[in-house]
């Protein structure tokens, strides 16, 4: 299929797209259903027994009735931390963008603030980095540059009154680096599991990546990731995109993940990504329509 390189449109934020929820906190109901379009609305609630997601909504409720505004809570301290602690083993970029993705009515109210962290797991050379780069400063570099160790990141986007922080770590995917993979997992809200679309063994690979990342964390929201869409759509044979395709789908079913095809040099689905983590971390409804036929760049975030 033609692909397209025009950096917005088809990965731009939409937060229309996302309409209000019944188990999100008041502040982050927006106005999202009035929009006008034709999208299918889904309600991607899987994570009623998330601890970490559970003990986020709790403290957000109880500031609310305090009329207080919610501080950094434990998760977002210990990921920095975290952060800290890896740089001296690992090449570290830091860096933190805000975004405001939704313009507050309401001015005066004090903000309130939660952080998401996602952890990129997969093999080497399978575009972790990139993806987080671009999703965090909109940047995309052609050489790559090996992660030796954890690189982290942060990106704040705000929905009305409410900051959310995504905190992304992504691990090497060397295999000596698999000494950190508890960095990286332990206490992820949702833990991206990436493979090459254009190198089948990468895709084989997840089942042991996913297999040892649920040792530390069984509760994280799993992501199945194919990247480089670009290459897989222009290079490849149809067969080939049909085989891949279907096994991917078989994995993302057994985990029990969403699955999604992107193109970080492309843009092509590197927002949705993180807009199908937000809906499924507070339980929001979400309008992409999704894309499921071999070709197309998959979109399923519905349940299997
Ligand atoms: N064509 C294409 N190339 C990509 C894409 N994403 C990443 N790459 C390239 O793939 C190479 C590896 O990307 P990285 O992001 O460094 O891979 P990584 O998974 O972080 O690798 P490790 O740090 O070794 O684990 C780089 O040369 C990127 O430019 C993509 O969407 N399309
Ligand atoms: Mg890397």
């Amino acid at each position: 299929m033609p692909l397209s390189s025009s950096p917005s449109p088809p990965d731009s934020p939409s937060p229309a797209n996302i309409p209000s929820s019944a188990n999100l906190p008041p502040q982050l109901h927006t106005d999202y259903n009035n929009n006008n379009n034709n999208n299918t609305n889904t309600n991607t609630n899987n994570n009623n027994n998330n601890p970490i997601l559970l003990q986020q909504q709790q403290q957000i409720l109880l500031q609310q009735q305090q009329q207080q505004p919610l501080q950094n809570n434990a998760l977002s301290s210990s990921a920095s931390s975290s952060a800290s602690s890896s740089t001296s083993t690992s090449t570290s970029t830091s860096a933190s963008t805000s975004t405001s993705i939704f313009t507050s009515q309401q001015q005066q109210q004090p903000k309130q603030s939660v952080s998401l962290k996602i952890g990129l797991i997969g093999d080497a050379q399978i575009g972790k980095t990139s993806l987080m780069v671009k999703y965090v400063e909109g940047d995309y570099d052609e050489d790559y540059i090996q992660t030796l160790g954890v690189n982290f990141m942060e990106k704040t986007v705000t929905i009305r009154n409410t900051e959310i922080t995504f905190s992304i770590w992504d691990l090497g995917g060397q295999r000596e680096f698999v000494n950190m993979l508890p960095l990286v997992s332990n206490e992820a809200v949702a833990i991206l599991f990436m493979f090459d679309l254009t190198r089948k063994s990468t895709l084989n690979s997840v089942k042991e990546w996913y297999r040892q990342a649920r040792g530390f964390n069984k509760t994280a929201i799993p992501f199945l990731i194919g990247t480089k869409f670009d290459l897989f759509a222009e290079n490849m044979l149809p067969d080939e995109q049909d085989e891949i395709t279907r096994q991917a789908k078989k994995f993302a079913k057994a985990m029990k993940a969403s699955l999604v095809f992107c193109s970080t040099s492309h843009s092509i689905n590197v927002q949705k990504i993180f807009k199908i983590v937000l809906s499924k971390a507070f339980d929001l409804k979400l309008t992409l329509p999704e894309l499921t036929e071999t070709g197309e760049p998959i979109l399923i975030y519905q349940q299997w």
